[in-house]
């Protein structure tokens, strides 16, 4: 979707949260000095250090934005055939393994998590399959133990797609240490941003290393091609937005917890609207209020009070209407039987509303948007 199509003032889900002014020009100010512009700089040098020891994981490898991470992580980790995901995710997870030449074999969710149903990715394993990715929608964990023990017990190689999970934590373990390898995505609508940015995290020494040489065309040295690779490198400029907004994520979480809070307060008293929860012991971004509506009880269609919201200003987004398996590249496989029906997938994408947050989203504007909920639905 284009911004440049909206007025400054319309309230966008995933408007991005910005930190310190004065601590990214003075990151721009030396890069113009030092002029060093991308080739594993020294910013992102630091940024992957420091991400590294915020989540404790052993290994990050920064890339160019989130797809690439999927990418050059989905080939370090050897996936070939089948491999098992969700359709309720954004279309990158699906696209990054259909790009390589993968099948993308999608798997219904439980109507409670959102994420991928342990259950129903056993059934569906054929001697095909390679592998699973997870995706922790929301940020919310995709049964972490569960999938590690499938893909122990049946051979396979474990990726969880983190895109919307940075600083979130599953019993008191950072999210990023789950399964072979994990991938965040730094996109700008992400509760890290780096404008665009994305990375590789992992415990296991010989995947960061795929990973790192991947990322740089297959050079392990200045003349040396040992592989095939693309160029997902992260450039200086994005390093340096996504280290100062790092030095942000606790004020980004306050308020986004704070806005959750509200909405949540606010909702409370309109029938037939619901929010999806966090578990407050584990550590949350609280970057998504992701809506439910029951249109039984109110008798109004998820798709005209979309209407309703943009008509008013408020950019509320239906994702991930209608899951992959519904979209264009995918649906074929339908005909070809790869594609079970996803009853579960295909209620929930018809029911989401998601509502604008983050740090550029004021109490008064939830109060709005609340407002104006509770007379569409209760008319
Ligand atoms: N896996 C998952 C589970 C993901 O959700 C994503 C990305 C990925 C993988 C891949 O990561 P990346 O390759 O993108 O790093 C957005 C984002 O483009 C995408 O990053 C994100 N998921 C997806 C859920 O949402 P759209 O179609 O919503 O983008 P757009 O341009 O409509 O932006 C949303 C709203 O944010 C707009 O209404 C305006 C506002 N906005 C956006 C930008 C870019 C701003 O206010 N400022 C901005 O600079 O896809």
């Amino acid at each position: 979707m284009d911004c440049g199509k909206y007025p400054i003032e319309i309230l966008h889900v995933g408007k991005p949260n910005i930190g310190s002014r004065d601590a990214f020009f003075k990151r721009i100010s030396q890069i113009l000095d030092n002029r060093i512009l991308t080739n594993n700089g020294p910013f992102v040098q630091e940024l992957e250090s420091r991400l590294s020891r915020i989540l404790g994981v052993k290994h990050c490898v920064a890339v160019c934005n989130g797809t690439m991470a999927l990418e050059i992580a989905i080939r370090a980790l050897g996936m070939e055939g089948e491999v098992i995901l969700p359709s309720f995710t954004f279309i990158s997870t699906a696209h990054a393994l259909e790009w390589q030449g993968i099948t993308p074999v999608f798997c219904d969710i439980d109507p409670d998590t959102h994420n991928l149903d342990p259950q129903k990715v056993e059934e569906l394993i054929t001697e095909k399959t390679t592998g699973i990715i997870g995706v922790h929608l929301w940020g919310r964990p995709c049964a972490p133990e569960a999938l590690e023990e499938i893909a122990r017990h049946r051979g396979l190689t474990l990726l969880f797609d983190a895109a919307h999970a940075f600083a979130c934590s599953y019993k008191n373990r950072m999210i990023g240490n789950f399964g072979d390898a994990e991938i965040f995505s730094f996109h700008a609508t992400k509760f890290l941003n780096s404008a665009e940015g994305g990375a590789i995290v992992t415990n296991n020494d010989g995947i960061a290393e795929k990973a790192r040489q991947i990322r740089n065309m297959g050079f392990v040295d200045y003349d040396k091609v040992i592989s095939n690779g693309v160029n997902g490198k992260m450039n200086e400029l994005c390093a340096a937005l996504g280290l100062t907004n790092l030095e942000s994520i606790d004020d980004f979480k306050e308020v986004n917890c704070q806005n959750y809070n509200q909405y949540k307060k606010e909702l409370a008293h309109i029938q037939g609207i619901s929010i999806v929860e966090y578990n407050a012991e584990e550590k949350n971004n609280w970057q998504y209020i992701v809506t439910m509506l029951d249109e039984k009880k109110t008798g109004v269609q998820r798709d005209k009070l979309i209407t309703l919201l943009h008509e008013n200003g408020i950019l509320a987004r239906r994702y991930f209407w209608p899951g992959c398996h519904k979209m264009e590249p995918y649906c074929y496989k339908k005909k070809e039987k790869l594609q079970p029906s996803l009853p579960e997938t295909e209620k929930i994408a018809r029911i989401i509303v998601v509502l604008p947050t983050g740090t550029a989203t004021l109490q008064s504007d939830i109060s709005d948007i609340c407002r104006l909920i509770n007379k569409a639905l209760c008319n």
